[in-house]
């Protein structure tokens, strides 16, 4: 255990010296936008900052998860400055850098990356150059969330620079024991892949209903169907128009799709074909999901692929049963007739007879729905949280 000094002021005026004690000073360097992997990585590093660790997060911009004051965190902006000459601004140069200059002046103790591309490899950059400098060696542990693995890694274009920084981390976790298994399968990894699941913080996803709210989305008591993702192909969104559209012909229910990407319109124009635009809400972006999945019944995720499915984790959390897809780490978490139901990918048809059949039965659906929080409680923050801080301390110089 280490101490350390703080300082901080409040309106200018107000300086105080804080002497707290941390345990470990942890780099974390994710995506700051809504995809998983950087919404898990913040709460991990949230988590971590709670118990008293000293938390650096490294990335382009304030990560959208990070909405709190802890004097244990911190935040560095990777700043790429721009140059006629680049087509392509070398974002991972200035992502080393930062890292190198972090890790010298805040004496850190590891450097946690979450998602491979191009994190591993600039990692594995800053730990030489930090190396020449100082002749420190700071411990890399790199997370694999996903499409690092399945889609973009096993690209040609970039495998042997994956393959490699992976290699070369001082500790590699997988979210899945599918996506350990995915990565064995598609990469030449020598080392061991450690699985630390992703986790929910289950009390705050298991607030009450905001009763106004969900008035509003459904006046008449309709049942309410949500999705969320980042709208890329792989998570099929035209699958929950589909699924929707055949589950609204038998049950009074409201569909919600919230966040946006890039198959956004594909799915609000079938919505339109199907004459269902004044039944679905495209909501886009939103910060405070847990007050939607609070008012919501079922959460749609028809994926071609999840290594996980932070996002359907979060529904139970909130009492949600799960439709899904039986494909990569889905059924790990939703466990078919147990905590919803898992279909085949495109099986449009099976998803809805499910939805409509358990939607037909109130009984059922509450024991479901309960069952799919006590699933939820197994993967709460508290449970994992310790897993990484007993891998962190293998690497750390004091403990
Ligand atoms: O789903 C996405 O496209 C976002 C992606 C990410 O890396 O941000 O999510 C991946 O990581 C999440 C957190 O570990 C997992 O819950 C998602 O299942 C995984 N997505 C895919 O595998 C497609």
């Amino acid at each position: 255990m280490k101490e350390t000094g703080f300082a901080f002021s409040l309106t200018g005026k107000l300086a105080l010296q804080l002497k707290k004690t941390t345990s470990m000073r942890i780099g974390i360097v994710c995506y700051p936008t809504f995809g998983g992997s950087g919404v898990l990585a913040t709460e991990l590093g949230k988590a971590l900052a709670d118990k008293n660790h000293e938390v650096h997060f490294i990335t382009y911009q304030q990560p959208v998860r990070l909405n709190v004051f802890n004097t244990n965190i911190f935040y560095h902006e990777v700043r790429v400055p721009t140059y006629p000459l680049f087509d392509y601004p070398p974002y991972e140069v200035a992502l080393a850098s930062t890292m190198v200059d972090v890790i010298i002046n805040h004496d850190l103790d590891l450097l946690h990356v979450h998602y491979a591309i191009p994190h591993a490899s600039a990692a594995y950059l800053a730990k030489q150059i930090v190396k020449n400098k100082n002749g420190r060696m700071v411990p890399v542990i790199t997370t694999l969330h996903g499409t690092d693995i399945t889609l973009v890694g096993r690209d040609k274009t970039y495998e042997p620079v994956v393959t490699f920084s992976i290699n070369e981390s001082d500790a590699i976790t997988a979210v899945s024991n599918n996506l350990k298994e995915e990565t064995y399968k598609n990469f030449s990894i020598q080392k061991e892949i450690e699985v630390i699941t992703n986790f929910v913080d289950v009390g705050r996803f298991s607030r009450k209903p905001f009763d106004a709210f969900k008035k509003v989305i459904a006046p008449n008591n309709e049942k309410i169907l949500v999705h969320a993702s980042n709208f890329r192909k792989v998570k099929r969104v035209q699958d929950v128009v589909k699924v929707y559209a055949e589950v609204k012909k038998h049950v009074a229910c409201k569909l919600l799709m919230v966040g946006d990407g890039p198959e956004r319109p594909a799915a609000e124009e079938l919505a339109r074909e199907l004459g269902l635009e004044h039944e679905i809400r495209f909501v886009g972006k939103q910060e405070q999901i847990e007050e939607i999945l609070a008012v919501s019944d079922v959460f749609l995720l028809p994926s071609e692929y999840e290594s996980f499915g932070l996002a359907a984790l979060e529904a139970m959390a909130a009492r949600n049963i799960v439709i899904s897809t039986n494909s990569g780490g889905l059924t790990e978490i939703n466990h078919h007739g147990i905590t919803g139901f898992t279909a085949n990918i495109g099986d449009t048809a099976a998803m809805a007879q499910f939805t409509i059949e358990i939607l037909q039965n109130e009984k059922e659906l509450q024991t479901m729905k309960e069952n799919a929080y006590l699933q939820a409680v197994a993967f709460d923050i508290h449970n994992i949280i310790p897993q990484y801080e007993k891998l962190y301390s293998r690497f750390c110089r004091m403990c």
